[in-house]
């Protein structure tokens, strides 16, 4: 087997900025502070209509919460998707992510919390550093790949809107576009695809909103412009271009739990000892390997979040 070595951000002699440019860009940046643009996140950059595979600057390696295996190749993880919104079929995300607009784009926060709003895409991402993530994801599916997302913690959002003592949930909603998404006009799934987390869950620190992978901003057929990823749940759970983040009091409805419960529940952490109703989950298939792995309790992050779900019976709430 090819052993590959994983593209690391280190930038080429074409990327090191010369020091005048450098130095009134800083300049730039301190006035536009003062202004109160806050300008952290170059939006300039980030706005367009076809940005998906653009290099995202900035992004620091987070070294603590990234496995160090093997990365899946890139073509691996940009054609072998699930975004049924696309179609069904493993290359059809790829083949239809045209159809997805990505621009303009809003994400409403709301719900139990004190400070709702209303933001463009720019605005929201504009507060936060990009870090570099290196999650598996298994698929309940049985297969898993690595992947390298760029993003930032999903608590940082949170905890910006201030959720009241009576959020115990959050729920997020996925784009909703009918006339442009072939999968949308057939009732596959009860639209809009829409997933949820207990609130202790959403803020773990492993839970991240990604923008990009490989360094790059994400490809539409991966959830762009913004979509969860949650490493210790099975994949369906990171919702995939959010257009809603919603603190609610009770356990939200989710897409593939409405559609079969008795196959998906709500929790859905990655459990090699409860097998999916028609198929095992004790193994699964790296994309790109030939021999299967075993899977692992929480997807291999037992260590970090076990804890969450102490005193509960996993088999009751799979
Ligand atoms: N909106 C939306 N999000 C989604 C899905 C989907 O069909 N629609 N599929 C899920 C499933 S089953 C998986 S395994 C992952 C796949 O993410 P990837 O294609 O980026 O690897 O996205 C999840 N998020
Ligand atoms: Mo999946």
């Amino acid at each position: 087997m090819l052993i590959r070595i994983p593209r690391r951000s280190e930038p080429k002699p074409s990327e090191i900025t010369p020091k005048a440019v450098y130095e009134d860009r800083r300049r730039f940046l301190r006035t536009a502070a003062v202004a109160g643009a806050g300008a952290a996140f170059p939006a300039l950059w980030w706005s367009g209509p076809a940005v998906a595979g653009r290099k995202l600057p900035g992004v620091r390696h987070n070294a603590q919460y990234s496995t160090d295996e093997e990365w899946t190749d890139y073509d691996d993880v940009t054609s072998y998707n699930n975004f049924y919104e696309l179609g069904t079929g493993k290359d059809d995300p790829k083949r239809n992510a045209r159809r997805l607009k990505t621009r303009p784009w809003s994400i409403a926060v709301e719900g139990e919390c004190e400070k709702p709003g209303v933001y463009d895409l720019e605005d929201f991402i504009q507060p936060y550093a990009l870090e570099e993530r290196v999650y598996r994801l298994r698929c309940v599916e049985a297969w898993s790949m690595v992947i390298p997302w760029v993003g930032f913690e999903l608590r940082r959002v949170l905890e910006r809107a201030r959720p009241t003592s009576r959020a115990k949930f959050v729920a997020f909603e996925s784009v909703y576009d009918p006339k442009h998404l072939p999968g949308q006009k057939r009732r596959i799934l009860d639209w809009p695809y829409r997933e949820g987390l207990r609130i202790d869950e959403a803020m773990h620190p492993l839970t991240i909103l990604a923008v990009g992978l490989y360094g790059e901003v994400l490809p539409n057929q991966n959830g762009a412009p913004l979509r969860l990823v949650v490493p210790w749940k099975y994949g369906f759970k990171s919702a995939k271009s959010i257009v809603r983040i919603r603190f609610t009091e009770t356990q939200p409805p989710t897409a593939w739990n409405t559609a079969s419960p008795h196959e998906y529940g709500f929790y859905s952490n990655v459990n090699p000892a409860v097998d999916h109703p028609r198929w095992s989950q004790k193994k699964e298939r790296r994309i790109g390997e030939f021999f299967k792995r075993r899977t692992l309790p929480f997807n291999g992050y037992a260590e970090e979040v076990a804890h969450l779900y102490a005193g509960m019976d996993l088999r009751k709430y799979y």
